[in-house]
């Protein structure tokens, strides 16, 4: 079976939470049903759509509506992200901005790691589209948690690595196509995992 040519962010992150799941997510269009954490995020996400502008961060919005869904071409597949907030950090460098909600204080380490190499993703793709319209993207991003009744947490700074984003997309393509190697995750993931998953699993039943 191949590849879709059209591959979205949050499935090339989702290869670090378990990279079988992701493989069946592309091939499959297998879908996690929707959790509490996934729907206070998307609250936050609309508060994030009608939050003031500056007149600034107006003008690059508009400039980069001719490029949306933000896209970019590699290794023959459209890459598609859409980053949760963009700032000005001087008038024309692009820092972008991830938001997080999550249920508790406790920020467990891999999940900072995905949202670390995610929001480096959207840096990566929106990089030439900001050279085009006369931007610049800045070194530094961020991650933001909030609590899930909106109240900030934590701010992680983020690097941009566009050689890194680049070797890890190139892998995961590799093992979206073959299947190899199988990934064994830890088994409390198997445990929390939808059944739907699990029928076309290859890696459960050996754990
Ligand atoms: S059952 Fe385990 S190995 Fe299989 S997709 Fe789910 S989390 Fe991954
Ligand atoms: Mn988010």
């Amino acid at each position: 079976m191949s590849l879709p040519s059209i591959i979205r962010v949050h499935q090339i992150v989702d290869y670090y939470y378990c990279s079988e799941r992701s493989r069946l997510n592309v091939l499959y269009g297998l879908e996690n049903p929707v959790t509490g954490e996934l729907e206070c995020g998307s609250l936050v996400h609309q508060w994030l759509e009608q939050r003031p502008k500056t007149r600034g961060e107006l003008v690059l919005l508009e400039a980069l509506k001719p490029y949306y869904p933000y896209t970019r071409t590699f290794n023959g597949f459209q890459i598609i992200g859409h980053p949760d907030d963009l700032t000005l950090l001087k008038k024309t460098r692009v820092q972008v901005v991830e938001y997080k909600t999550v249920d508790s204080q406790s920020l467990k380490q891999w999940k900072t790691c995905l949202a670390r190499f995610q929001t480096q993703i959207y840096a990566w793709i929106l990089e030439p589209i900001l050279t085009q319209i006369g931007y610049s993207l800045a070194h530094n991003h961020k991650v933001v948690y909030l609590s899930r009744s909106g109240v900030f947490l934590k701010k992680l700074g983020v690097e941009h690595d566009p050689h890194c984003v680049e070797r890890k997309i190139t892998e995961i393509l590799g093992f979206w196509e073959t299947g190899e190697p199988l990934i064994k995750p830890f088994k409390w993931k198997c445990r929390l995992c939808p059944e739907v998953f699990k029928e076309r699993c290859r890696v459960h039943e050996q754990l």
